[in-house]
């Protein structure tokens, strides 16, 4: 159904980046998937369920809640969500040549395991620097992360992170 779908990452923390793309996939599909991926591959600083909250909050705030469901996934390979879920389309956001590198071979890959396609979206470039693990080196020595983040992370990374 190419009327649904997902928007999968880390988020860890949600960027400014991320709700860019969120934002503007929630215009063009009828149904949105804002899924959390575990990424066996990368250590991360935030529980999921700590992420799922931050997104919610985050969307919330952004005042596009409407046709936006957030979930999380750590059981086996994203397009067998994207099936469950009958959603036909992968979107992803691109910040830079690097992007298009790494996400190309996985969108052919998914394509070729589902028939799923991959939709990659620009986001404003005053957020294409943006990356969670910027996000995270900046709340980890102590600086100021709110230009980056959405408020409730902001707030969440400022006071309740502390005794992470
Ligand atoms: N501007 C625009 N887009 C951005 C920005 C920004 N500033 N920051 C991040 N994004 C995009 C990323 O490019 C990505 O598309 C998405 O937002 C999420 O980013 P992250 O950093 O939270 O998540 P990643 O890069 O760790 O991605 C994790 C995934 C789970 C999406 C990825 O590993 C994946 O697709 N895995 C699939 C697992 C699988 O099924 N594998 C088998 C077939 S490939």
């Amino acid at each position: 159904n190419s009327r649904i779908a997902v928007v999968p990452g880390s988020f860890d923390p949600p960027t400014l980046g991320h709700l860019d793309v969120i934002e503007r996939a929630a215009r063009l599909y009828d149904e949105l998937h804002v899924l959390i991926v575990h990424n066996p591959g990368k250590e991360a600083m935030l529980p999921i369920a700590q992420r799922l909250t931050l997104l919610e909050q985050s969307i919330a705030e952004a005042g596009i809640e409407g046709h936006i469901i957030v979930g999380s996934w750590s059981m086996g390979l994203l397009v067998d969500y994207a099936r469950d879920v009958d959603a036909g389309v992968l979107v992803k956001g691109i910040r830079s040549q690097v992007d298009v590198a790494y996400e190309s071979p996985m969108a052919i890959v998914n394509r070729h395991l589902a028939g799923i396609e991959t939709v990659f979206l620009l986001p404003d470039p005053a957020n294409a620097m943006v990356s969670s693990s910027l996000v995270r080196q900046v709340a980890a020595l102590g600086g100021d992360v709110s230009p980056f983040v959405p408020p409730a992370v902001a707030e969440f990374l400022d006071t309740g992170a502390r005794g992470l």
